[in-house]
């Protein structure tokens, strides 16, 4: 019985220091799951926290305490079970739990779920459940005075900086793309389960060997029992045979019944763009005599996945293999979704996911900063092929190490290590973001006396080199884990060493430095690299009036969270393009430039496939309207990265690069088997003429990166103007084409592009959109379609028309909208 209210909260205690009108002690209704900042704004005490500047006046919340209560009605028949569990699948944190009164809770841990049997404090008819949060920030705060010494987390926006201290997720203190929101709240669902005899606590399925003919797995059921008697454990496959029945003698307490099945012929999970991720459903049927006790589903996915991290002649590889064979990763940094996470709700899962799908992404990173994800994350990366790089939740901190930290880690980590390791998906773990190379290089030493240093040493490699892969190896033992990201795992080797494990490379963005330098730096694994976009106006509008849309205007700045941001968008822009118009203009240009930079590095990295293993950029996906390294804004609005991407990630792509006046042009392939494939390379200008003309048949290698054809770029310009031609580069297989580059040989503000009159014709309007037809005389650089005032999706969007060329587009959202179309020439 999942306990959805009516809930009722309040704010403990006066508030006497002055401040916002706080809601004061009456008791209003409430929404769980939920957070208090969201139950204020509903009940119209506070505004948008996302709005202008409004974050700032609203950081009382996180300061004071919180109080969530329901009654909970109690008939005969519930009362009549011999056991009833109270299950809260999350407490945002410091929470005391009360019921008729009697303490029955005191959780101190975000990512944990907690169970109490409960059945000797309820009583028939009315009870009430009171859940009392203590503020995160004075807790913090009492924890960093006991330590006596500040802990560096340089994200943290608070003085002093208190988030380590509690395991929460970080970001809500700030982030360097997210605002300060410090929340509290029963932010996962809360359920009530009675029971009798016996409860299937949890499902452990191990494929143990997987071959065409067959796959031996192991299920591993763990059964909560109240007596000793007899149990019987069926398993099954949905809607076939039982595969196995198990009768066990169950004591009371925790009983562990395994059980072996096999599989004939069992078909395999693939990522995406390798295969069909099928999925089996096992079910498992607990009984006692003839009475039915539990019955769970679980979906699996049988493939075998092994992450390759070892010394070699080039330092020490990081690469996945699956079923077998090393597969390239291509996806992007996931961070949560929303300040407030119980928002997410399932079709926002579902609509980012699936643009991780069409983006031909086949991992995410789910990023050490922000949450575990929910379990509807993870069952849509099985469904849709996409692993998963989870983080341990520690990230650009250095972290407390005493026994009690220690033990709530450990439990946190055996809870969600259980949770999660039956998914498919889950590829490797990883113990934090960043402190292995934060600690080395960022200055944190310095800060901290050699007593301190050599606790804070011991406690670091305490938590990340013992306790978590020894979790780890106990709960998912095969599954990979690497002590932190970036890092060698080794003493003698640094974190971002080339050639040496995963890198995170930002010398392009924090550093300044040009863009083309990311192609001399790719290591083993390109696990973050980034650039920040501004977010189209729709999305602007959504937290600034336009008096405010301006750069430098106060709003702005608020939801610009890098301290040099803007004026890194800014060095970068004049480097490539000219200056915009106007702040519109301005937007679109952040986004291409974001795009072309993004593009560069990705299209380096999988030329550098075999040495290179994967290549992640930071990141997906927003947590509020603004300002950030996203290819898909807060309200799900695709950047031209998101558009990007789906080219440069296309599971066969063409690749040209100008390297000492050589011209080369790449095949990439990612598929299992070699391709044949026809390369067709023009050169032309801008209105069309053409003047140079090869096609030659290629067979792109499986899984590979190989030169497909070079020349002397002075040989193929010959007296052509650099800034007035482009280079096509296009692969067809069959007739269909699989991937085409243009090669620009001059930045884009020294183009001399023309007016390319582009014509967009409307096809009939239905119901889910309409079909666009799009002509360009010439060339059109960056072609930009937007519905202003109506919210539709472009079929594709962010893309250069060859002169003369035509486009089929689909347009998703009403079909009266109005459709603008225009490309860089509209810039400037
Ligand atoms: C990386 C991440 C984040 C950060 C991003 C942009 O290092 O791990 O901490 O948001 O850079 O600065």
């Amino acid at each position: 019985m999942e306990l959805t209210g009516p809930w009722q909260f309040r704010q403990v205690g006066a508030a006497p220091d002055a401040g916002p009108p706080a809601a004061g002690e009456r008791w209003l209704p409430a929404r769980v799951p939920g957070t208090v900042h969201t139950d204020l704004l509903d009940n119209g005490l506070i505004p948008d926290p996302f709005w202008g500047t409004n974050e700032r006046d609203l950081q009382w919340i996180g300061e004071r305490d919180w109080e969530y209560r329901s009654a909970l009605p109690a008939a005969d028949e519930l009362l009549a079970h011999e056991r009833i569990d109270l299950v809260f699948e999350g407490l945002d944190t410091y929470a005391s739990v009360r019921l008729n009164d009697a303490p029955i809770l005191e959780a101190d841990n975000q990512y944990r779920a907690w169970r109490v049997p409960v059945k000797q404090w309820l009583h028939a008819g009315e009870n009430t459940l009171v859940v009392r949060f203590r503020s995160a920030l004075r807790e913090g705060k009492a924890a960093h005075d006991r330590l006596g010494y500040d802990l560096p987390a340089p994200n943290d926006t608070g003085e002093p900086r208190v988030s380590m201290f509690t395991r929460k997720a970080p970001y809500h203190y700030g982030w360097d793309w997210g605002p300060r929101l410090v929340t509290s709240g029963i932010w996962r669902p809360v359920r009530l389960e009675a029971w009798d005899g016996a409860r299937l606590d949890d499902l452990h399925v191990v494929t143990r060997s997987l071959s065409d003919e067959r796959a031996e797995l192991v299920v591993e059921a763990t059964i909560e029992a109240t007596r000793a008697a007899p149990g019987t454990l069926e398993l099954g496959l949905a809607g076939s045979a039982p595969l196995a029945r198990v009768e066990a003698a169950l004591v009371p307490g925790s009983n562990v019944v395994r059980a072996d099945l096999h599989i004939d012929h069992p078909q395999l999970w693939w990522p995406n763009g390798l295969g069909a991720p099928h999925l089996y459903t096992i079910e498992a049927a607990l009984s006692q005599g003839s009475v039915a006790r539990a019955k769970r589903q679980l979906r699996v996915g049988l493939r075998t996945l092994e992450v390759e991290h070892r010394p070699d002649a080039e330092g020490k590889s990081f690469r996945v293999l699956i079923n077998g064979a090393p597969v390239f990763m291509k996806g992007a940094n996931y961070i949560p979704q929303d300040s407030f996470l119980p928002r997410v709700n399932g079709e926002r899962y579902e609509r980012l996911l699936r643009a991780v799908r069409a983006a031909n992404m086949n991992l995410l990173r789910v990023w050490g900063g922000g949450v575990y994800e929910d379990d509807r994350f993870y069952e849509l990366c099985d469904q849709l092929g996409i692993l998963v790089w989870q983080d341990f939740m520690f990230a650009c901190s250095q972290y407390p190490s005493d026994a009690a930290f220690l033990d709530n880690v450990r439990q946190e980590a055996r809870q969600v290590v259980r949770r999660l390791r039956n998914h498919p998906s889950l590829a490797l773990w990883a113990g934090n973001n960043e402190n292995e190379w934060a600690w080395r290089d960022w200055g944190w030493q310095q800060q901290l006396t050699e007593a301190q240093l050599a606790e804070q040493r011991a406690g670091y490699e305490r938590l990340f080199h013992e306790l978590l892969p020894e979790i780890v190896a106990q709960e998912d033992p095969g599954r990979f884990y690497t002590r932190s990201s970036p890092s060698a795992n080794d003493d003698a080797v640094a974190p971002n060493q080339p050639g040496f494990g995963d890198m995170h490379y930002w010398g392009v963005w924090h550093s300044e430095e040009p863009y083309e330098r990311y192609a001399d730096n790719v290591s083993r694994f390109m696990s973050e690299y980034g650039f920040q976009s501004f977010p189209e106006l729709a999305t602007i509008g959504r937290f600034a009036a336009p008096e405010d849309w301006q750069l430098d205007s106060e709003v702005l700045r608020a939801h610009q969270r890098h301290p040099r941001g803007n004026q890194l968008i800014a060095t970068y822009l004049e480097r490539d393009f000219r200056k915009p118009r106007d702040f519109e203009s301005f937007t679109y240009v952040s986004q291409v430039l974001q795009a072309t930079v993004i593009q560069f590095a990705a299209e380096a990295h999988r030329r550098k496939m075999g040495y290179n293993g994967g290549s992640l950029y930071w990141q997906l996906d927003d947590c509020w309207p603004a300002a950030s390294w996203s290819s898909i804004d807060y309200f799900g609005r695709w950047k031209a990265l998101q558009y990007y991407a789906r080219r440069f990630f296309a599971p066969v792509l063409v690749s040209v690069t100008e390297e000492q006046g050589r011209l080369r042009v790449y095949g990439i392939s990612d598929r299992r088997a070699p391709t044949p494939a026809r390369l067709a390379l023009r050169l032309l200008d801008f209105e069309g003429n053409v003047f140079f003309e090869k096609v030659l048949d290629v067979s792109l290698g499986a899984n590979s990166s190989q030169l497909q054809f070079e020349a002397s770029a002075a040989e193929v310009l010959g007296d052509r103007a650099r800034t007035r031609v482009v280079f096509a580069a296009e692969l067809f297989e069959g007739g269909q084409r699989s991937s085409r580059s243009l090669f620009y040989f001059a930045k884009a503000r020294e183009l001399e592009l023309p007016d390319p009159e582009l014509r967009l014709e409307r096809g009939a309007a239905r119901a889910e959109g309409t079909s666009l037809e799009l002509r360009a005389r010439r060339l059109a650089r960056a072609v930009w379609l937007s519905s202003p005032g109506s919210d539709g999706h472009f079929s594709d969007n962010y893309f250069d028309l060859l002169p003369g060329e035509q486009r089929s587009l689909e347009y998703e959202g009403p079909p009266a909208a109005q459709i603008v179309v225009r490309s860089l020439l509209d810039s400037y």
